[in-house]
């Protein structure tokens, strides 16, 4: 995903703040006590995390109570692990794949191609031919292959739909391996890690009907070639002005194909949606964070209205709210984005409650 916009968040926003005003209780809450999030869900409850984070212990001790799967935030993509030169280079994915070990947890990868990162080694042999496929196959090869038995899963590729929705994305990999570089990457992971979970993820799949809509025709051109595609991943980053019912609709429809799904990189940003303005728009934060809650346990009712074996897992992308990449230059705006479900000091948000109420109450 781009960092976000502006005009992103404004798509993801056609509600008005205004529906905050039912909100039922405006005022600060009292501190709120919820039971570990990975206690209270039948499937695997995830967090993105990356290495800067394990030297500091409420991060560790927030992230291993509550969650039981991990997702690399950066460090298993291209980014880290390809040099310029073209040598791989594993420190930080090993560190992350030994985190996880070390703490009982599962490891989802993340990612092994998305058009957002065209690295220089691939720039370097854009258009070449068989040089090509042959190190796109082979990175493939040498990141399924190392983290085999390591990962329970893998995104495989990465947000190949296009931005607004109609059609798939040009990148540096369908320009040089046709419109099939998707249904190949799945052949080549299966080919390192035969049995491992092969996912396709993206985002506004909730905002989106018409991105749904392609994300599905992909999907189902995927595997009518017969390539391993085994479940697909709904980012589901929202914001406080999401359309109540969208996210349970997206789920529903991506559930049509019968694979598990992943609801991969949940946050719920607080900022003000885009033409309402900062200064006409004094919804308080305390009422934000119920709304939040409702958006969560939403997304959380629907995950669970799948059948059992639909449910792969649910994944929240960071622990505290300071965690969050909506917080990081260059997507943190004015810095006051509280899109998590602990806050800064690992303790439990509304949006943490309602999560294990949804459990409970399906
Ligand atoms: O949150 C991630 C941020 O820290 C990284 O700098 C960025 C590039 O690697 O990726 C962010 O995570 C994205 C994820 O991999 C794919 N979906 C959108 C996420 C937020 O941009």
């Amino acid at each position: 995903m781009d960092p976000i916009s502006r005009r992103r968040i404004a798509l993801a926003a056609p509600a008005l703040l205004l529906a905050g005003c039912h909100a039922a209780n405006a005022q600060p809450e009292g501190p709120i006590s919820v039971p570990p999030l990975r206690q209270v869900a039948p499937f695997p409850v995830g967090a993105c995390a990356m290495t800067g984070q394990f030297q500091d212990p409420t991060f560790v001790s927030t992230l291993v109570s509550n969650f039981s799967q991990i997702t690399p935030e950066w460090e298993m993509k291209m980014e880290a692990i390809l040099k310029n030169d073209g040598t791989f280079d594993f420190t930080r994915p090993d560190m992350v794949a030994d985190f996880a070990a070390q703490h009982g947890m599962r490891l989802h990868g993340h990612t092994l191609v998305w058009y957002a990162q065209e690295m220089p080694a691939f720039k370097r042999i854009d258009g070449a031919g068989k040089p090509f496929a042959d190190a796109y196959r082979n990175y493939i090869l040498a990141v399924a292959g190392r983290y085999r038995g390591r990962v329970v899963s893998w995104d495989v590729v990465n947000e190949a739909i296009n931005e607004n929705g109609e059609g798939e994305r040009d990148c540096i990999w369908s320009r040089n391996l046709g419109p099939d570089y998707a249904a190949l990457a799945y052949r080549h992971a299966q080919e390192a890690d035969p049995t491992v979970p092969l996912f396709l993820n993206d985002y506004f799949l909730d905002t989106l009907p018409n991105k749904r809509r392609s994300f599905l025709r992909m999907a189902e051109r995927i595997l009518k070639s017969g390539a391993p595609l085994s479940g697909l991943g709904t980012q589901t980053h929202v914001s406080i002005h999401m359309r109540p019912g969208a996210i349970k609709a997206a789920i529903k429809d991506l559930a049509s194909l019968g694979l598990p799904i992943h609801l991969s990189e949940l946050d719920v940003s607080t900022r003000n949606a885009d033409g309402v303005k900062g200064r006409f728009d004094m919804t308080p934060m305390s009422e934000r964070l119920q709304i939040q809650a409702r958006v969560v346990g939403e997304a959380m009712e629907a995950f669970m209205s799948l059948p059992a074996h639909q449910r792969f897992a649910f994944t929240i992308w960071g622990v505290r709210d300071k965690d969050s990449w909506l917080r990081r230059p260059p997507n943190a705006g004015d810095g006051t984005d509280r899109p998590l479900l602990f806050d800064d000091d690992g303790h439990p948000k509304p949006a943490a409650r309602a999560l294990v109420e949804a459990v409970s109450r399906t």
